[in-house]
């Protein structure tokens, strides 16, 4: 079993599609460990794409990020960070494929409606960045 956090971004949560993206998940296989709705201070989106704080879009990204509340959401799976990355699609929804979550809900690169770790380490790291272990517990399989 592998560990995946999937975030659904202000603007998916603006546009009143957490269900459906909830849904497209257990639907395609992933078990909901647990989840929440937050809203980020900056230090704390900073902190979460600090991998990326040299590149031109990260003002602008941590800005998105706080802009309104996101939901965390624990994912566990077999093959979890590709599978997830397969379902979200590409990070530009243009290049997103047909009935990805990206394709289906997402405007922009930038406001690209869910967030996807990119490695099984990443997973592990960011699942606990949002949640305890004693939060997961419950429904863990
Ligand atoms: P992804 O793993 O698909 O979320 O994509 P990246 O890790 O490359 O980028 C993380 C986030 O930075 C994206 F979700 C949106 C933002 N971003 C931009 O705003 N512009 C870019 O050119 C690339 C990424």
């Amino acid at each position: 079993m592998e560990r995946t956090l999937a975030i659904i971004k202000p603007d998916a949560v603006r546009k009143n599609v957490v269900g459906e993206i909830v849904a497209q998940l257990t639907q395609s296989g992933f078990n909901v460990l647990s989840l929440k709705m937050v809203r980020l201070t900056k230090g704390q989106a900073g902190a979460f794409y600090e991998v990326h704080k040299e590149r031109p879009f990260y003002g602008e990204l941590v800005d998105f990020m706080c802009s309104g509340p996101v939901v965390p959401i624990a994912l566990e799976k077999t093959n979890a960070v590709a599978d997830y990355r397969t379902l979200i699609g590409a990070t530009d929804p243009a290049e997103a494929a047909e009935g990805t979550i990206r394709k289906r809900f997402a405007s922009s690169k930038g406001e690209n409606a869910v967030h996807g770790s990119d490695s099984v380490e990443n997973g592990r790291n960011e699942v606990a960045f949002f949640f305890s272990e004693a939060e997961i517990a419950a429904n863990a399989r």
